[in-house]
């Protein structure tokens, strides 16, 4: 569920300023309504940085005693300083041609800006920049607009600069549309369908629908759902619209309410659709079109209500909150529960540096930048091992969740959630529980109405030792074995009813892991005539099956930019050999090809996982002949969609359709997908498919695009929330013919112990520090400092006050 009201704190906002909080089919322009809403909420609420400031006691265990370094070079992507995002904004505000409001004073009809963010520069100027002699690249701002005073409102993405380190010069500072990044020439502009229809137009209508069948709400399910705060049912329908034949069509569905503060929604459909033409912004215009009720489509609210008031019509029963959707402990302590399960510390403290400022990021042999977006979330920049860059960029593009059932709000469900955003909803981690207590933790900032948001350690770093070892080997007179320590950065975004986990992991044998699990709430169907579309997992619910797609970029560099992926099969065969006596021998073999061009570079992972790509450079050979490169694995959940040519996003998810993509790097295809696909699927403002163009991949800058996720068939156990063991996937970058031998031999972390005779000669520890690292363990079971859990600070951009800041958190509700 990406568009439903609850309890939160932010339809709380909304509500304690009258505006209504049904379904909101745009989250940028929720910020707005919130902004609006800002001056009511302060009055209740409100908290001032000022009244917590005890600073959180750091303990000699802690991760936070990293080494402070200093980056060699600027962070290009760490985004826009304060000082830079509230000059930009003062800019646009001076330009009379954005003819621009407010956020807090924006109604539907004016013109708002929705980002203010770092543009990331073209990676020519950046290598130029950190390999070669040239300067840091100019600076931009990427900003977004929301064109609404007018007929056909659009969003319209433009570029601002140059901006000098003390903000936006009068003199020099221009702005453009923004149209490089895009496939789509048009200006940087692409229609916005949330203002065609906006929330207050909206709300009206359908609770104007749902009145004239209260009567049949009320004997279904004892409520209605009106708009008024006693309402025990919502209402709230498909993303993204439908948007054939040049209309735009919206389904919407009734669900309970929760009747507490647990986040029951998505669980409690109620099985009654229907479907409205909402083409246009004029609401006179809009059309209502039926509903649709187990399994019958009724073409006017008379026919429906004819048949349900005929002797025999099926009522079908609610689902309804119960404890069985509510994510607190429930049934009986299991024997020894109680007492605390074992822990991970890090005796030395954090073994890793961090240039905090310049978010650079250095362990063992491995060194990052960090960068940060509102779309995308994380990001790694020039990710190097050994001091040689390995990529130069790694990071999110987009995530899909694809539903199917026989009921129209299912089927018409394909979330793309870049367009709600990574960044915004990575809220503050939850120390001891999704990331160790002793980690590292970063803010990580994000613009919205005028104001930067900061989540407080909303990104953790930490060191972890595996619960087995990278090495071991016996043989009966000693054994040898390695600990398998690994370093990872991780941020959580809570998208809706979903909450996604990305884990950049990197290990002692060179090798770079990417992970993604999800947690959080299903969004679940009405059970009737469902059972092709999932399980029946409560009393009238199914699981509704669906594809998490989650898109990748990979831009390798091995030692050099000019690469080529090798392909290297295991074939079974039948052959002769010269001392087979003439008989075929039934055995196998390796073949091995390249990817030639961006004709061939469509790939899936193959059967019996017996194909193996790897990134390799030919004119990097190693002493024995093979070329340098790195191998890219699936290690689980490397998939594409299922679905084919998807009814509900044409061309707006390209990506999705294989599951390993090969392009040819241009500064003119940075990104795979674009936030606001989802407006206009059929010509969208990125299309993945012209990235193909039969340009030869041999030898050139090449870039991956790897896919993941979860075929997610909800079973009882994804009651009440998905758990992030089994909603899992991986994929592994592990050197291939790179180094001369394993270079986690370097590590001293391991042991060999000489034995005989029942005898230990030798224990050899290889100079590991004995004694030494012994910080005093002060363990509390159960974590005081869980009350420093505090939210987002937001600091105001236009006009410019960084000196009170606030807390204010917000969902997607
Ligand atoms: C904190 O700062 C705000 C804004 O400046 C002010 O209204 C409030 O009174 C301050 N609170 C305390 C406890 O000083
Ligand atoms: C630009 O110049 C005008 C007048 O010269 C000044 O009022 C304004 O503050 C300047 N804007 C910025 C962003 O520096
Ligand atoms: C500017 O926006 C306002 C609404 O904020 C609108 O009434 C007005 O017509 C717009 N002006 C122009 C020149 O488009
Ligand atoms: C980045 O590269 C594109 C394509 O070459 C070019 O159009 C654009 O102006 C460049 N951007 C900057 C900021 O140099
Ligand atoms: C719900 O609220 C509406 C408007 O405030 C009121 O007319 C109606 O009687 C209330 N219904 C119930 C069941 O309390
Ligand atoms: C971190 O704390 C540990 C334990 O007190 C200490 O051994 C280590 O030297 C500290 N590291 C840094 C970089 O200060
Ligand atoms: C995170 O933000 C808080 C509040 O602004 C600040 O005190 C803290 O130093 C920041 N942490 C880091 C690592 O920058
Ligand atoms: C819905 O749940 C009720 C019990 O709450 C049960 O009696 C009924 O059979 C269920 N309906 C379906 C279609 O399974
Ligand atoms: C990459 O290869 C092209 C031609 O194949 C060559 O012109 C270019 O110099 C190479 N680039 C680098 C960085 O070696
Ligand atoms: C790609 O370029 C390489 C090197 O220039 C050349 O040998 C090869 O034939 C080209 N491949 C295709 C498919 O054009
Ligand atoms: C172990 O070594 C000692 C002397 O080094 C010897 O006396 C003893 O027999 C050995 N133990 C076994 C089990 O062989
Ligand atoms: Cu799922």
């Amino acid at each position: 569920m990406r568009l439903s009201s609850s309890l939160l704190f932010v339809s709380s906002i909304i509500y304690a300023n009258g505006v209504l909080s049904a379904p909101s089919p745009d989250p940028k322009a929720a910020w707005v309504r919130q902004g609006r809403a800002r001056k009511a909420a302060s009055k209740n609420g409100r908290r001032w940085l000022n009244e917590t400031s005890t600073p959180p006691a750091v303990s000699s265990c802690s991760g936070n005693n990293y080494t402070r370094i200093t980056a060699p070079k600027a962070n290009v992507w760490g985004g826009l300083t304060d000082v830079e995002a509230a000059s930009v904004t003062k800019w646009m505000f001076a330009q009379p041609e954005f003819n621009l409001t407010l956020s807090d004073d924006a109604g539907e009809w004016d013109n708002t800006i929705l980002l203010v963010e770092l543009m990331h520069p073209n990676k020519t100027d950046v290598l130029y920049y950190l390999d070669g002699a040239g300067p840091a690249p100019p600076r931009y701002a990427h900003v977004v607009l929301d064109h609404r005073a007018c007929e056909d409102p659009y969003y319209e993405d433009i570029l601002v600069g140059p901006i000098d380190p003390s903000g936006v010069n009068n003199g020099t500072t221009r702005w453009e549309p923004l149209e490089y990044p895009y496939t789509r020439k048009t200006a940087g502009r692409v229609r916005n369908l949330d203002a065609d229809a906006d929330d207050t137009l909206y709300s009206q209508w359908i609770y104007k629908i749902s009145a004239t069948i209260s009567d049949i709400t009320l004997d279904l399910w004892g409520g209605t759902a009106l708009g008024h705060d006693n309402d025990t049912l919502s209402i709230w329908g498909i993303d993204p619209l439908w948007q054939d034949d040049g209309r735009v069509i919206r389904w919407d569905a009734f669900w309970s309410n929760s009747v507490d503060n647990f986040d029951t929604q998505t669980l409690l459909p109620l099985g009654l659709y229907f479907r409205s033409d909402v083409t246009g912004r004029d609401p006179s215009q809009w059309k209502f079109e039926g509903w649709y009720y187990n399994g019958i489509f009724y073409d006017t609210t008379e026919a429906f209500k004819n048949a349900y008031y005929t002797p025999g019509f099926a009522k079908l029963e609610a689902n309804v909150e119960g404890d069985w959707a509510r994510t607190d402990q429930n049934g009986p302590v299991i024997p020894l529960d109680t007492t605390p399960p074992p822990v991970s510390i890090a005796p030395s403290g954090a073994r890793f540096s961090v240039d905090v400022e310049k978010k650079w990021v250095k362990w063992m042999d491995f060194e990052f930048f960090v960068g940060y977006q509102r779309d995308t979330g994380l990001s790694l920049w020039d990710i190097r091992y050994k001091g040689e860059r390995v990529l130069y960029e790694l990071g999110l593009q987009e995530a899909l969740a694809h539903y199917a059932g026989q009921d129209p709000l299912q089927s018409g469900t394909a979330y793309l959630d870049t367009y709600y955003g990574f960044g915004p909803y990575a809220f503050q981690l939850v120390k001891g529980y999704d990331c160790p207590a002793y980690a590292t933790y970063l803010n990580t900032s994000f613009y919205v109405a005028e104001t930067t948001h900061t989540h407080l350690e909303s990104l953790c770093l930490f060191e972890y030792t595996a619960d087995y070892p990278l090495q071991r080997h016996s043989t009966s007179n000693y054994v040898s074995a390695t600990k398998n320590t690994y370093f990872t950065i991780r941020s959580v975004s809570t998208v809706g009813n979903y909450d996604y986990m990305f884990s950049y992991s990197f290990y002692m044998d060179g090798s770079i892991n990417v992970e993604v699990r999800a947690s959080g709430y299903i969004q679940s169907a009405y059970y009737a005539n469902n059972d092709e579309y999932g399980y029946k997992i409560h009393d009238n619910l199914s699981g509704s099956m669906h594809d998490h797609v989650l898109n990748f970029k990979a831009d390798f560099d091995i030692l050099g930019t000019n690469n080529t992926v090798a392909v290297v099969n295991q074939v079974p065969i039948s052959t002769t050999y010269p001392w087979s006596n003439g008989k075929a021998r039934n055995t196998m073999k390796l073949e091995k090809s390249y990817i030639e061009s961006e004709d061939q570079s469509r790939l899936f992972w193959g059967p019996n996982s017996a194909t193996q790509y790897s990134v390799i450079n030919k004119d990097a050979v190693n002493q024995y002949g093979e070329y340098k490169g790195y191998r890219i694995s699936p290690s689980l959940g490397a998939i594409h969609l299922t679905v084919e040519e998807s009814s509900n996003l044409a061309n707006a998810a390209r990506w999705a359709t294989h599951d390993l993509q090969i392009t040819r790097q241009h500064d003119t295809e940075p990104r795979a997908a674009h936030a606001y696909n989802n407006q206009d699927v059929h010509n969208p403002p990125i299309n993945f498919n012209t990235f193909f163009n039969s340009e030869n991949l041999t030898q050139t800058d090449l870039v991956l695009w790897l896919n993941l996720g979860m075929h997610h068939i909800p079973h009882t156990g994804d009651l009440p929330n998905t758990v992030f063991s089994t909603a899992h996937a991986g994929l592994s970058f592990s050197p291939l013919n790179y180094l001369e031998g394993d270079p986690s031999r370097q590590t001293v972390n391991q042991v060999r112990i000489d034995y005989g005779d029942g005898n230990v000669s030798a224990v050899e520890t290889f100079g590991q520090e004995q004694g030494s690292g012994s910080c005093a363990v002060e363990y509390t079971p159960v974590e005081a400092d869980l009350w420093d859990y505090k939210g987002d600070v937001v600091v105001r951009k236009f006009p410019f006050d960084p000196n009170e800041p606030f807390y204010e958190t917000d969902s997607i509700v």
